[in-house]
């Protein structure tokens, strides 16, 4: 992982900050010309509280879910695939339910910003709740690609008990509607691919354009619509990055500073530039709980972040492994027939959107729904076109 601060590749010099540099950007925040401040999260601000994320290689969730041999990665989180077979998503879910993981200094970072009267929102498509176990309040949180908080069944839609679920979570067993007549399966309000992002996002979806800074946060960018978010700010907007690298178009404007690193070690240098870091500290501390190991014994652990992350990869592995409990001809199987009922019912949806199409009237906003990035292994991408990388 680098630990570097980015030159932007852009040769006209910054309009809005004196330089691209954090420190020219703590200078523009403390004049206090950033007072309506957007933030956009993703996966990698929980990186380091033990959740792994999906896509960076060797511990990202997708790299280690494919060799169980899903038909793709994706499958996990894809509602035509949970349909016939939801225990792998179950037992992630079950990993990532909230309760067990303590916020980062990260998220803790963007509490100290709506304390300071500065957050206009935060955006996330992360689903473990962290942002409100840090003290964000939930008005101010965009959960674009839904949360654990309420669940329903997926043919009724009825909602089903809270306390019903936390007991299948913790079971290991999937839930059921509980309309006997229906009986369908049941699923967290969590958007999987395919499915429709919540209306608050495309209620706010244009907030951006409002904004005087937009800070974006381990995220790679790749889940449309969430990710043309940074292009909806002004272009005079300064835009931070902190991430592991280089995403999206972060870093083609004049006045993006881009800083190339862990998230927790990038906030901790802008909290520093600010003047906040001793106050970011003890916030941070706030969200310590009783069974945490003390501050002062965890570097003795000597483990790096990416040891702590594989060892949570492969235990999940093994429970995914496990769960599903298939023999190899079972799983050939399932996966032939899953794939050709998915291919069945995706050729219908086909024929009905083109019919739809050829009537017709431009895609509504309203009806944009979370796509699947392009993917690099070979899947079913002549199941589903959207999967299929664009050409060059
Ligand atoms: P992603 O595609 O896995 O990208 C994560 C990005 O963060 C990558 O660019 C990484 O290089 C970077 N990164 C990882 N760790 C760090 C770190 N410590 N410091 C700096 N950068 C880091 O994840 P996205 O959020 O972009 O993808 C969208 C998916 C992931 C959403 O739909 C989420 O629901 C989903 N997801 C959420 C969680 C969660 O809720 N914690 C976990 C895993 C996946």
């Amino acid at each position: 992982m680098g630990n570097e601060e980015s030159r932007v590749e852009v040769d006209t010099p910054p309009q809005t900050l004196k330089a691209r540099t954090v420190e020219a950007l703590a200078q523009y925040i403390r004049d206090e010309r950033a007072k309506r401040i957007v933030v956009m999260t993703g996966a990698g601000i929980s990186t380091s509280a033990g959740i792994p994320d999906f896509r960076s290689p060797e511990t990202g969730l997708y790299a280690n879910l494919a060799r169980l041999n899903l038909p793709y990665a994706e499958a996990v989180f894809d509602i035509s695939y949970f349909r016939s077979n939801p225990e792998p998503f179950y037992t992630l879910a079950e990993e990532l339910y909230p309760g067990k993981y303590r916020p980062t200094i990260t998220h803790s970072f963007i509490t100290l910003l709506h304390r300071k009267g500065l957050l206009l929102k935060l955006f996330t498509q992360n689903i473990d709740c962290l942002e409100r176990e840090a003290g964000v309040p939930g008005d101010l949180i965009i959960e674009a690609h839904g949360s654990f908080a309420t669940q329903r069944c997926i043919d009724c839609k009825s909602p089903f008990p809270a306390d019903l679920m936390r007991i299948a979570m913790h079971s290991n067993t999937v839930p059921h509607c509980l309309d006997t007549s229906c009986a369908g399966l049941v699923k967290p309000d969590i958007v999987f691919f395919g499915e429709q992002l919540p209306s608050s996002f495309f209620e706010n979806r244009d907030l951006p354009a409002t904004a005087d800074l937009a800070i974006v946060m381990g995220t790679s960018l790749s889940v449309h619509p969430f990710a043309s978010l940074p292009q909806i700010c002004a272009e005079k907007t300064p835009r931070l990055l902190i991430n592991s690298d280089k995403v999206g178009d972060m870093g083609s404007r004049p006045d993006d500073v881009l800083l190339l690193e862990d998230c927790d070690s990038g906030v901790r240098k802008l909290a520093e530039a600010c003047g906040w870091l001793d106050e970011l500290e003890a916030l941070w501390a706030e969200t310590a709980r009783p069974d945490d190991p003390p501050q002062a014994e965890q570097p003795q652990t000597k483990k790096s972040r990416d040891e702590i992350l594989q060892e949570e990869v492969d235990k999940l592995t093994k429970d995914v492994e496990s769960t599903l409990n298939l023999g190899k001809s079972q799983h050939e199987w399932l996966e032939n027939h899953v794939d050709r009922k998915i291919a069945r019912r995706q050729e219908e949806e086909d024929e009905k959107t083109v019919e739809q199409r050829e009537n017709l009237k431009p895609p509504d906003d309203e009806g944009e729904k979370r796509m699947a990035p392009a993917k690099e292994e070979p899947g079913l991408e002549h199941v589903y076109p959207h999967l299929k990388k664009p050409s060059p």
